[in-house]
């Protein structure tokens, strides 16, 4: 548990895991490449906290979450399958039956009551304040990513709205493009929450309020990437991780409340009648995201803490720091897939494939066309509905392991009879169908097939040894010097 950001860093640097740089650096394409080298090597690299950025004097923090034990770091826990191994308890202490109720059973567990944040009337994020025409969010070294990039872009802040209908809160991580001192994009798509409240302040003819917030202990913002299922309150599963509520202090100029010792927080509002050329983006599909119309906000009240770190992060062509988020996201959130989806025994939703792009997937296979019940669960189920390309197996391989995967995708599927290509929504950014949004996905089926399959000619047996004869070449291995 940290109590903000800069606690998170502290952290780091006693585990050996940050690296300062003080030699200036240019938040214009710079910090992308010394970032992106750290990113690309084999563990991961370590976080960097960048002193001097030219032309600021905010250091940015960037890759803090760029390897699976900071990850871990960033949720206080020595490896992130703890969580997992956690919620899979909470999960098994009730025995509702319907999803409904297991979902509201989940709400319902003692520690998630414990997790509710906490009120609080000051904090370190409200230490400096500007308003109106004295906002200038160009004084922060926000990052230019990419050469073909549109502009400088917010890239980890944790976007705050509520529900005009019911004032339920949400956040969500939407990169948000530097227009000027006063105003950004809001990259909230279409199938966002935050997108959803946009549309219905607009049914009322209003205006939203929002809070883009930097910083903050890490599990707020691992929260805001969370998939959680739909009323599950960010804020209420980061108190989760943190095993303690977040303080959350009331901003300045809106009704909404934010994690009170975060480092800066942008308050204003999106209007939804305005709309401006958002983009181009380096984006985590490894390709620019075009340049197309998105909602602006306009920021009329920034406050920081007295000397604010500003916290990014870069995308780009995999494996980067969203690589070990992801990683941490399929660990934590596998128990709340088996809550509706219970034959799954393991998924590994490669970096390489940006996630959404492909899925493996192991089951108990139980009844002829199994593995094809799964694939449709799956594509009914949050945003796995956007997953490209599953392939499912049976329960003697290795989801995990690249070469058990493609041994038995070769070995074991009939493409003509085992596959199913179906059509739906799609990612946003996939640049891939015809139509944005929408288009197709296949499954494989990569079992083992039975006869009451239709497989008549009697499923070889797969060569093993025999374990008598392991045993014995064990107990003389040494003597064979090999
Ligand atoms: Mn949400």
């Amino acid at each position: 548990m940290y109590t903000d950001f800069q606690h998170f860093l502290r952290e780091l640097e006693s585990a050996g895991e940050l690296k300062r740089i003080s030699r200036p650096l240019s938040p214009r394409l710079e910090i992308t490449e010394v970032a992106d080298r750290c990113m690309k090597s084999p563990r991961g690299g370590p976080a960097l906290l960048i002193e001097n950025p030219t032309g600021h004097d905010v250091p940015v923090a960037i890759n803090t979450m760029g390897s699976r034990k900071r990850m871990s770091m960033a949720l206080g826990v020595g490896d992130v399958q703890e969580i997992a191994q956690e919620l899979e308890e909470l999960i098994q202490t009730e025995l509702p039956t319907g999803i409904a109720d297991k979902l509201r059973a989940l709400g319902k567990l003692a520690r998630f009551a414990k997790a509710a944040p906490k009120r609080v009337s000051s904090g370190l994020c409200q230490q400096v304040e500007a308003h109106g025409n004295d906002v200038d969010i160009t004084s922060l070294p926000h990052l230019t990513c990419w050469p073909l990039d549109g502009g400088p872009f917010i890239t980890l802040p944790m976007v705050f709205t509520h529900d005009p209908a019911t004032g339920r809160r949400n956040v969500g991580l939407y990169r948000m493009q530097i227009y000027d001192e006063r105003t950004t994009g809001m990259h909230w798509q279409m199938h966002k929450v935050g997108a959803e409240h946009m549309r219905r302040a607009a049914e009322r003819g209003k205006k939203i309020e929002v809070c883009a917030v930097l910083g903050g202990d890490p599990a707020c913002t691992f929260s805001a990437i969370s998939p959680l299922p739909p009323g599950i309150d960010e804020m209420l599963f980061a108190g989760f991780l943190r095993k303690k509520p977040v303080p959350m202090v009331k901003a300045k100029t809106v009704d909404i409340r934010v994690p009170a010792d975060a480092e800066i927080v942008l308050e204003g509002y999106v209007d939804p009648e305005e709309s401006r050329v958002e983009g181009p983006f380096g984006d985590h599909t490894g390709y620019y995201s075009p340049a197309e119309p998105f909602p602006v906000f306009h920021v009329t009240c920034m406050t920081t803490r007295e000397k604010p770190v500003y916290p990014a992060t870069i995308v780009g062509i995999p494996p980067m720091e969203d690589g070990y988020m992801g990683k941490a996201v399929e660990r934590i959130f596998l128990p709340l897939i088996r809550l509706t989806v219970p034959e799954v025994l393991d998924i590994n939703l490669p970096v390489d494939a940006c996630f959404h792009n492909m899925a493996f997937v192991k089951i108990k296979k139980r009844y002829p066309g199994h593995a094809f019940k799964v694939m449709n669960a799956i594509w009914g189920l949050g945003q796995m509905a956007f997953t490209k390309f599953i392939f499912v197996f049976g329960d003697d391989v290795d989801v995990q392991d690249m070469r058990d995967v493609i041994f038995r995708i070769g070995a074991n599927c009939d493409p003509a009879r085992d596959s199913l290509i179906i059509k739906g929504p799609l990612d946003h950014l996939d640049h891939a169908c015809d139509i944005q949004a929408f288009g197709g996905k296949a499954g494989f089926d990569c079992t083992h097939k039975w006869t009451s399959e239709g497989y008549t000619r009697g499923w070889p047996e797969l060569i093993t040894m025999s374990e008598d004869v392991k045993r014995r070449i064990d107990s003389i291995w040494d003597e064979l010097g090999l």
